[in-house]
């Protein structure tokens, strides 16, 4: 009967065939410890009071009105109605607990990253009742996996403006990430204005993929990203992706570049996907990868790198600046190892920790505690899981972003015609979903990885709408294998769990003016 009340009331999975388990209310990224309590629903009313912290507060208030339309929890009701938002507690980092009774809520974190969190997971809770709103009697218990949970968004290939990186930030927090990744610099476009070098902006900010409007992020842009994600209790990494990918520079400092290594497969590329071949002082608006590099012996390659990461450390709170590392197929292996030593001690020198693509742990002077990101495959190929674990061998860490499973800029199976599919072909939410981190590399275990992060590439992504349909839903299967306990820890770690419980949140999605995919592998509610 229990089940059954719930289930009336609240978002569910379905029933369980064989009647053993009782059916929960779905939450996305599946916390750690769930369990329905006895008794009736607490009712949303415009009378319900939400009282302590203020920040949690309102963060919880926009999330109630979004989703039932109304402004409710605003009144200053009786006693004993009320959702309660404290911090206290003395659990593990960004962890919660919520109590919810027919007669109150409370929402306990540990800090408030932890109660922030809480308050995402209340929202989730949040149901339509026979003649109002409501939120199931439940008990939740829950902690993040992994430290470090982001999202990479590509304003190079096209650029996105503030506002769409602002709406990005309020999405992932939703899911609990808590690191935005800016691919800030790549051939097409450089989109960070530094006062060192003011040119790279000027002469090089104004091109995109297929020939699209540029664009570029003022310090004062930057600043205020930084800010936003600071008040979702997101940090923000900034990359610049050198020694290649840097066709742009040369547009400003065409003393600092090499001429474009013109391979079959930049050919192919140009020939599949329209665009020009590269050529040295033009602005470049195809999708080929890996033809530009810095000039690897020239000192003034590093007098730049000095300026750009060392005005860039000054503006970034955060403790990571990642220097790219990828494709440098442009670069010879030798040069690209001394390139790496240099880069990576330059930005340690700045007292930030050097994040690098995984290439980046063939050079092995490579600064000790530079965090590898792997981008190879589930089932890793060439030799990637190798470079990956160099990083761990040097007492480092890395940071999972395994392509053919969560490169949020593949296509979909069926679906919209934004993506690439060089990742093994279209990837389908249940692929996005069904891994797991300790799974991938041989060797790397849970205290090697730092944490999990979902990127999205922008070659065919122009818009916010772009980004919400490629996105959602699979940026929530992305949030599970970061934040959720390990498929060996958690029933709730099924891809049947998971896609019965993601369901379930399209209402939430829509209010909140996300317009997600709606995958045929989903019944949404
Ligand atoms: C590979 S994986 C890239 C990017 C592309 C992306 C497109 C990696 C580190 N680099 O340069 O944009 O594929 O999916």
């Amino acid at each position: 009967a229990l089940t059954l009340v719930l289930c009336a009331l609240a978002a569910c999975t379905p029933a369980p065939q064989n009647g053993d388990t009782v059916s929960l209310p779905a939450v996305v990224p599946a916390p750690v410890s769930i369990e329905a309590a006895t008794g009736a629903p607490f009712p949303l009313t415009p009378d319900t009071v939400v009282s302590g912290d203020a920040d949690a507060a309102s963060a919880l208030r926009a999330l109630i009105s979004a989703r039932t339309g109304a402004s409710r929890a605003t009144g200053s009701g009786t006693e004993g109605t009320g959702i309660e938002l404290r911090i206290g507690g003395g659990g593990s980092a960004e962890s919660y607990t919520i109590a919810v009774s027919e007669a109150s809520v409370v929402v306990t974190g540990t800090d408030a990253p932890g109660l922030f969190y809480g308050v995402q997971t209340l929202g989730q809770l949040i149901t339509r009742a026979d003649d109002g709103w409501a939120i199931p009697a439940v008990a939740i218990d829950d902690a993040p996996r992994f430290a470090y949970r982001g999202v990479m968004l590509d304003v190079a290939r096209h650029f996105h403006d503030v506002a769409t990186v602002k709406a990005y930030v309020d999405r992932a927090a939703g899911l609990k990430y808590n690191a935005l990744h800016l691919h800030l610099t790549d051939d097409q476009g450089w989109r960070l204005a530094l006062d060192s070098r003011p040119e790279l902006v000027e002469k090089a900010s104004a091109s995109a993929v297929g020939g699209d409007p540029g664009g570029f992020f003022t310090k004062a842009d930057y600043r205020e990203i930084v800010e936003y994600a600071a008040a979702h209790h997101m940090i923000v990494v900034p990359e610049i992706d050198v020694p290649g990918h840097t066709h742009a520079v040369g547009l400003a400092y065409p003393e600092l570049v090499e001429e474009p290594v013109i391979t079959d497969h930049i050919r192919e590329i140009a020939r599949d996907y329209g665009g020009e071949l590269p050529v040295n002082g033009v602005p470049y608006d195809g999708m080929a990868v890996g033809f530009s590099s810095l000039k690897i012996g020239e000192e003034a390659t590093y007098d730049f790198l000095a300026d750009v990461f060392g005005e860039l450390a000054a503006m970034t709170p955060s403790p990571y600046i990642h220097l790219g590392g990828d494709e440098a197929l442009g670069t010879p292996a030798e040069d690209f190892a001394v390139f790496v030593e240099r880069a990576s001690a330059i930005v340690a020198d700045l007292g930030k920790t050097p994040i690098a693509w995984h290439e980046a742990g063939a050079a092995t002077g490579i600064d000790d505690s530079t965090i590898g990101q792997f981008w190879g495959f589930v089932t890793p190929t060439d030799g990637m899981d190798d470079k990956a674990r160099a990083f761990v061998a040097n007492g480092a860490q890395l940071i999972l972003s395994p392509a053919d499973a969560i490169y949020l800029d593949m296509k979909y199976p069926t679906g919209p015609e934004q993506g690439l599919t060089w990742a093994n072909g279209p990837t389908s939410v249940e692929r996005a979903y069904s891994w797991e981190p300790s799974d991938v590399i041989a060797g790397i275990d849970d205290d090697d990885i730092l944490g999990v992060e979902a990127p999205m590439w922008s070659e065919t992504i122009r818009s916010l709408d772009d980004i919400d349909l490629m996105a959602f839903p699979r940026i929530a299967a992305a949030a599970e294998a970061a934040w959720s306990p390990s498929t060996r820890d958690s029933d709730l770690r099924t891809w049947e769990s998971f896609r019965a419980r993601v369901g379930t949140l399209g209402p939430l999605w829509t209010s909140l003016g996300i317009g997600f995919h709606p995958s045929e592998e989903i019944e949404w509610a």
